[in-house]
């Protein structure tokens, strides 16, 4: 047995040991996403919204990369949500839909996809989501089983703000992949749950990704009646003064997330995305965009993004950088300095590089696939067109943002050549994938 005196080096040597650990731990970076819901280009003040006032979206801009040119995979939620998750264009991963909650008969994000949660928990990270998933309805497809420590939250598109009905009127309030109750106007719940988290894992790295639900229908503020009942979605009138009160509160629960973050100590060691899932929907804006939520048109998929990180963003930077929400996975494997998943095509990049360093990154062309129409973009052009690529139309977006001007009689050669990198993505994408939604 060993005496009080010669335990003293052996325990020394430990505590020496576990400082060093936790030294490395504090090290990592954390990361967060914070996705909005519908919420159009036009409707963020520091996009130009005279409409909203949005002072803490703005205070991440002013103090971080605003992005003009940043757009969602899809035109809708789902899509959007397979490819930010895994990096990969949403049609390799067969959710190329709505993951609707009606009927439970769609399947799932595939659980073996890679979901940047799966790829940062190995080196230690704490992994969260709080709001909405809407790829997988069933408790088989729950955030828990794609890498996520913690869920509190949604699974279908769209809830009662108070109630947490979905709309054919059943409850979708879950803690993991049971249903759990609780109390709250969902744009406050979920932070709630993101400041006790960020407090809870101050002492070791995390990844938390707040998929809010504002401003998505139904429309309502804090002192709403609800909108859902057992019966589903009832009467859901939208005025201006319920759709500013969304985004505005939503907006200041930006603002708690941020001084969460300061309160732990963190400000300097948490990279804090923002951006929307897909264009506006209803009364929402999408400036001098064209097109809106579920259209192949800029204001379907251009949305606003704006990347946080004091100390190594510099602030107040404008990019006009081309980029696409598949790009925050290997990005997020960049700040958590972890490897890519083996053997997955990967489309996104890391967008590092041009945060940290203002680098500008090779030009590649982005795709989507919306309906029955698909697009490419290259450089200032964009084409649209059917799937049998028979009626493309060609737009230049450098002078002509609103998509006004077709200009495929003026520029045949283009217009061959984004067909052909068109049909090769197209192909490359869909080839043997079967559908999931
Ligand atoms: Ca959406």
């Amino acid at each position: 047995m060993k005496t009080a005196t010669n335990l003293l080096p052996t325990l020394t040597a430990a505590l020496m040991l576990l400082g060093s650990i936790t030294v490395e731990a504090v090290e990592k970076n954390n990361i967060i996403i914070i996705l909005a819901d519908d919420y159009g280009y036009g409707d963020v003040g520091c996009y130009g919204s005279k409409r909203f006032k949005t002072p803490n979206i703005d205070a991440l801009a002013a103090g971080g990369i605003r992005f003009t040119d940043f757009h969602s995979n899809g035109a809708v939620c789902s899509p959007t949500r397979a490819a930010l998750l895994t990096g990969r264009y949403q049609q390799r991963t067969g959710i190329t839909g709505v993951v609707t909650a009606a009927g439970h008969r769609h399947t799932g994000l595939d659980l073996k996809e890679t979901t940047f949660a799966e790829i940062l928990k190995p080196a230690g990270y704490a992994t969260a989501l709080f709001g909405k998933w809407h790829v997988g309805y069933k408790p088989d497809y729950n955030p828990i089983h794609q890498g996520f420590d913690e869920f509190t939250g949604y699974v279908s598109g769209n809830i009662d703000y108070h109630n947490h009905r979905d709309q054919t009127g059943k409850a979708d309030w879950w803690k993991q992949d049971r249903l759990t109750p609780e109390e709250g106007y969902s744009t406050d719940l979920i932070t709630d749950h993101a400041v006790n988290f960020i407090e809870g894992n101050k002492d070791n790295p995390f990844i938390l990704y707040i998929a809010h639900e504002a401003p998505h229908y139904p429309y309502q503020g804090r002192l709403d009646p609800p909108r859902y009942t057992e019966r589903g979605r009832g009467n859901d009138p939208v005025t201006l003064k319920v759709y500013k009160e969304m985004i505005e509160v939503m907006d200041e629960n930006v603002g708690r997330v941020v001084q969460a973050v300061v309160d732990a100590g963190l400000d300097k060691q948490t990279a804090i995305f923002f951006l929307s899932d897909n264009g506006p929907f209803s009364i929402g804006s999408a400036g001098p965009l064209r097109g809106k939520k579920g259209q192949i048109m800029e204001g379907g998929h251009r949305v606003p993004a704006i990347a946080y990180w004091p100390g190594k963003i510099e602030a107040g930077r404008v990019s006009n950088l081309t980029a696409m929400g598949a790009d925050l996975l290997p990005t997020m494997a960049a700040i958590g300095e972890v490897p890519l998943p083996e053997g997955v095509k990967l489309d996104g990049i890391n967008l590092l590089p041009h945060l940290i360093e203002n680098k500008q990154l090779t030009p590649r062309p982005l795709f989507w696939g919306v309906k029955g129409k698909i697009a490419v973009r290259q450089g200032d052009y964009k084409l649209i067109t059917n799937r049998s690529f028979s009626d493309p139309v060609l737009y230049n977006l450098k002078s002509d943002l609103g998509e006004t001007k077709n200009i495929t009689a003026q520029h045949p050669e283009i217009v061959h050549d984004l067909i052909k990198l068109l049909k090769a993505w197209h192909k490359d994408v869909t080839e043997g994938v079967k559908k999931r939604t």
